[in-house]
């Protein structure tokens, strides 16, 4: 099936980055936008545009009625959902699926087995990808199992609810004497948050990495692996700064979990662009989360191979084979992606506005992904994603000496931005050598707080 119309349901440089690839495969677009967005870029760009609600996300970018009437009333044939906001609801890519449009992402039941992170882990296990060690499944209500289980993991095991993820519903047990109080806790917020009480038991890791692997997938039995990312720099579970390659992995270590991550999606029969989640401590990967959309963090991905993923995602969805065999996947040099974020360097406070001048940087190897332009006024309603830089290199020095140099042209006035945290990290010798834990920025931050008050 051709793709003629394809509904972008979200906002931001994401909307912008499906927007670009759309023009370029000749399909159309229709921005659907809230209130607070009719100044956005790429509602100015789009074929069409709809207003489908008023500034709450959740009248909005989250109103699954409105965003298919949008496409019923232009006759759209595609929903693209982007990150955040529907992109990982299933209800949501059957009601497209159902309402006669394609989804762009894999199918509602694929979106639900990974969803649920004991049905995740469980497909996994199944196709060889080495997960944390950890309860088979849900747990039970019974105390002395659970306590036996917890002990020939070991102790400090985490319990984590099955409908959650990317942080949220987890809870660390370091005793026995804690366990069932932490089991019913968990459950009950797992049961409140995510409409699912079932919770599982993991082996807790205390000082991992973050390593991501990218897949991309066809519904025709093809699927190719392009390399990870780490994303271990993050606060709060929001990512800072990505790279790729990831530090100090070695080519048979990519190859092996690569190859294992490309054959667990045909065995699922995935189709688009996914993530498979590891943390990495001791040079072992454990397998985590599958997330099923496009990531913010994909264009490192893109610059060390040349491979437009969202473009790839776009033309699978609707029965194209991939344009490229894992053969043609070569990993050239290093990326850096800085998430340059509308908030106060320190405080993390957000810093929403009007953008009263603005210069990028530019020169071989600088991408910037961005909506944002001079007298755009950053709405406070969303999340405070301004731009994303993007600097590869020959190797990670280079890309390291490169990032700064952009850093240091760029001008962002009117807001407050989080470029000095960036100029900072970057100057920073334990991440110059790479490697770092996924503790480490908040560990550094805490450090510099108490230098400031001293
Ligand atoms: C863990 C873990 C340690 N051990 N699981 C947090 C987000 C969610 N995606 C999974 N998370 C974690 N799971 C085990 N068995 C530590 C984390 C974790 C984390 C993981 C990735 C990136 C940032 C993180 C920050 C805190 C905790």
């Amino acid at each position: 099936m051709k793709l003629e119309k394809v509904v972008i349901a979200n906002r931001g440089e994401i909307a912008l980055r499906i927007l670009r690839a759309c023009r370029q495969l000749g399909i159309k677009t229709v921005a659907v936008h809230s209130t607070a967005d009719r100044d956005l870029m790429h509602v100015k760009l789009a074929d069409e545009t709809i207003c489908i609600g008023p500034a709450a996300a959740k009248e909005s970018y989250l109103n699954i009625p409105s965003i298919i009437a949008a496409a019923e009333a232009t006759g759209a044939n595609a929903i693209h959902p982007g990150y955040g906001f529907l992109s990982e609801n299933a209800d949501f890519a059957e009601m497209v699926e159902k309402s006669g449009f394609i989804f762009i992402g894999p199918t509602a039941d694929t979106i639900r087995l990974m969803g649920d992170k004991v049905s995740a882990k469980k497909a996994m296990l199944k196709a060889n990808v080495p997960c944390v060690p950890g309860s088979d499944g849900a747990l039970g209500e019974d105390s002395k199992e659970n306590k036996a289980l917890a002990k020939k993991i070991g102790y400090p095991i985490i319990i984590k609810a099955a409908g959650g993820g990317g942080g949220r519903g987890m809870r660390v047990v370091r005793s026995e004497e804690e366990l069932d109080d932490a089991i019913a806790l968990t459950r009950r917020e797992a049961d409140m948050f995510f409409n699912n009480p079932a919770v599982y038991m993991e082996k807790f890791l205390e000082n991992p990495r973050h390593i991501e692997f990218q897949v991309l997938s066809d519904s025709h039995g093809n699927a190719i692996y392009l390399g990870e990312r780490d994303c271990s720099m993050q606060r709060r579970n929001q990512k800072v700064l990505e790279e790729a390659p990831a530090p100090f992995i070695t080519e048979e270590q990519r190859r092996s979990i690569g190859e294992r991550c490309a054959k667990a999606c045909v065995d699922i029969g995935y189709r688009g662009a996914g993530t498979f989640e590891f943390l990495y401590e001791n040079g072992e990967f454990f397998f985590i989360e599958m997330n099923t959309r496009v990531q913010v963090e994909h264009p490192v991905t893109e610059m060390i191979t040349g491979i437009d993923i969202v473009r790839e995602m776009i033309a699978v969805s609707a029965g194209a084979p991939l344009s490229i065999k894992q053969e043609d996947v070569v990993i050239k040099g290093h990326a850096f992606e800085c998430r340059i974020n509308a908030e106060d360097p320190r405080t993390f406070m957000p810093s929403p506005g009007e953008i009263t001048r603005l210069h990028v940087p530019g020169g071989p190897g600088v991408r910037w992904d961005s909506h944002i332009y001079q007298t755009y006024k950053v709405p406070p309603h969303y999340d405070s994603l301004v731009g994303k830089l993007i600097v590869h290199d020959d190797d990670r020095n280079l890309a390291i000496e490169r990032t700064k140099q952009a850093l240091d042209e760029m001008v962002i006035d009117g807001i407050k931005t989080n470029i000095p945290l960036h100029k900072e990290l970057l100057n920073d010798p334990v991440e110059v050598k790479g490697g770092v834990s996924i503790h480490y920025l908040e560990h550094k931050l805490k450090l510099s707080e108490v230098k400031s008050e001293e």
